[in-house]
């Protein structure tokens, strides 16, 4: 299963045979002050560095998230996509849970771009699925639906299946989606690490395709975030994880995801792993 995606001048591809590849996720003003103000504001110098810098730390792809309170998403997530791809070649991932902010923002996108998200519930696969066909897009598709997120992975995996289907449905193939298990805080329950990563195995064992997280999100409210983040990012690599949402400036999470690549056999003789370890030496 191989994921095409396109951005101005440059190629991505997704599969489970080869490294994995790092969504950008710092361009999202949750938990981020600064950025909101600058959303707000309109002031475009912080979206454009966080882009390049991103890129410069090993995002193949960059997250565009500007949901913040007064913020005119449909005027907004269009501008944000044409800055960013001004300074950087990389395709986007659009992530707004507002099907017209998305379509405003696929009509200005260069490239083959992926859509953060689609849901199973009816209300989003009706109007989110018939987006990616028409603009060619690739789909990243939640697990949950009206009934909300499930703690079972069997029920999450269900979920995926439906979406799957859907998709083809309307014309789309499963190389064009990208399954999110969802992850949750394990502050706040504590199977939620295991779910996620369960859910990540079934949808790889049985279907096959391609998977996206929002692995920090398995941190929320603990201390020293970057070791539960690295720690479970190497774990969902193994079950099949292969484009995760992540913040490439993080601590050593370049590091952590290329030994998680090397140890699963994608990375002959290192040579991944050590050129990154050069270039950290050098900082
Ligand atoms: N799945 C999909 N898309 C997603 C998510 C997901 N998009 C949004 C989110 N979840 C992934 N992105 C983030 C971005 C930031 C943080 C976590 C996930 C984060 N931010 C810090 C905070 O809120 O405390 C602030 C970071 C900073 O100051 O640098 O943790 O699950 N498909």
């Amino acid at each position: 299963m191989i994921t095409i995606l396109q951005g101005k001048t440059q190629t991505v591809e997704i599969s489970p045979d080869r490294p994995t590849v790092i969504i950008g996720e710092r361009l999202n003003p949750t938990g981020r002050s600064r950025l909101a103000e600058a959303l707000r504001k309109g002031d475009w110098d912080l979206i454009r560095q966080e882009a390049t810098s991103q890129v410069e730390q090993g995002a193949a792809l960059i997250d565009i998230n500007v949901g913040v309170a007064g913020v005119d998403e449909v005027a907004m997530l269009p501008q944000a996509v044409k800055v960013v791809s001004e300074v950087v070649g990389v395709p986007l991932c659009l992530d707004s849970p507002n099907p017209q902010a998305l379509e405003a923002a696929l009509k200005v996108c260069p490239g083959r771009p992926l859509i953060n998200s689609t849901t199973g519930e009816e209300k989003s696969l009706t109007v989110i699925l018939p987006l990616a066909k028409k603009f060619g897009a690739v789909v990243i598709a939640l697990c949950h639906d009206e009934e909300g997120i499930a703690n079972d992975p069997e029920k999450r995996f269900k979920v995926a299946e439906k979406i799957v289907r859907r998709a083809k449905d309307y014309g789309l193939h499963e190389a064009d989606i990208l399954i999110d298990p969802l992850v949750l805080t394990v502050g706040a329950e504590a199977q939620a690490g295991v779910v996620s990563l369960s859910t990540t195995s079934l949808i790889a064992e049985r279907l096959g395709l391609n998977l996206t997280m929002g692995a920090s999100n398995v941190s929320f409210g603990l201390p020293n975030r970057y070791l539960i983040n690295n720690t479970f990012l190497a774990m969902a690599i193994w079950c099949g994880v292969n484009a995760p949402i992540v913040n490439p400036a993080a601590k050593e999470i370049v590091e952590t995801i290329l030994a998680a690549d090397l140890l699963r056999g994608k990375d002959p003789y290192a040579v991944r792993y050590i050129r990154q370890c050069r270039k950290s030496q050098q900082k």
